[in-house]
């Protein structure tokens, strides 16, 4: 699964920089969004449509009720392997940044610190007019509606489709990837941007680029490894 060749490269490493997409929390029952050929859909409704700038002007009780049914799911996930090893691995090398696109806040859960969230946390909301946030985690539905400071609605603190990402996030994901030596691209179907982008500045800067996962994307023919594993496998067996 590992070939020799990269075992010595990780072995001698001392900036990384890790992307994580859906499919590495994919062992901890957390569904992807594009996995097994459909894509999420919310009653009827494709997933960058109810996931969209758009749907929280026009309908947020309705994106709200999305966000409440998927915190429902993640109530049951934990973190897997695959987290636990990335949790690791900033003892192992001089610089390491942790970048992901997921919102489950399963890196945290499984004790990585200073995680770039790329695409927000599920488990937090703000205000759309004053921009208070409020941790939501635990309650489904989520309450209250209302900001407490003004007459703001609450929204999802997750980054939509047609919506700007976290100030200095993207920023600091890129300082990360065009300093690295090696970037790991794990379970992302590398179709979002600007977050896949990242995988092409860390390239052009001259870092060893590795694809975790079972299937190919539109990253792979960019990948100096292609490790075809899940990632609860392919990264514990690295870091032994
Ligand atoms: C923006 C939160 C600027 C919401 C998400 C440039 C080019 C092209 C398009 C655009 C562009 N710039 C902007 C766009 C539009 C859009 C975009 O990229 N669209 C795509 C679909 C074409 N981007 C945006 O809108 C972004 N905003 O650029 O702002 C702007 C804004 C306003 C005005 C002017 C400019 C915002 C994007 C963020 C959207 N929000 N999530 C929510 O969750 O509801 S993105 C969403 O997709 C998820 O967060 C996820 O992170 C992301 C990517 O999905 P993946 O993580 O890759 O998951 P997926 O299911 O696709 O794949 C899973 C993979 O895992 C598979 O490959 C599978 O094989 C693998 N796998 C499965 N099991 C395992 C595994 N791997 C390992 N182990 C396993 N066990
Ligand atoms: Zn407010």
């Amino acid at each position: 699964m590992i070939s020799e060749k990269l075992r010595e490269i990780f072995e001698r490493a001392q900036r990384v920089c890790v992307l994580t997409g859906a499919g590495i929390s994919a062992e901890s029952g957390v569904p992807t969004f594009r996995g097994g050929g459909q894509s999420a859909v919310w009653k009827g409704m494709p997933f960058d449509e109810i996931s969209s700038a758009r749907m929280v002007r026009e309908n947020l009780p309705e994106v709200w009720e999305w966000f409440d049914y998927r915190r429902g799911v993640l109530k049951d996930c934990a973190p897997n392997p695959a987290h636990y090893a990335l949790a690791g691995w900033p003892d192992r090398f001089a610089e390491f940044t942790l970048v992901t696109q997921n919102i489950d806040g399963l890196h945290a859960a499984a004790g990585s610190r200073a995680v770039v969230e790329l695409h927000g946390n599920i488990h937090r909301a703000y205000c759309n007019v004053c921009g208070k946030r409020f941790d939501i985690r635990g309650k489904i539905p989520h309450s209250p509606d209302d900001c407490d400071e003004c007459a703001g609605k609450l929204r999802p603190d997750v980054v939509l489709f047609g919506e700007m990402l976290p100030a200095g996030a993207f920023e600091r994901a890129g300082r990360s990837a065009r300093s690295c030596e090696l970037f790991f691209v794990v379970g992302t179907s590398a179709l979002v941007y600007p977050a896949a982008g990242l995988a092409e500045i860390a390239k052009r800067s001259g870092a060893v680029l590795v694809e975790v996962n079972p299937e190919a994307t539109p990253m792979t023919d960019f990948c100096d490894f292609t490790i075809r594993e899940k990632a609860g496998l392919a990264l514990p067996a690295l870091t032994i």
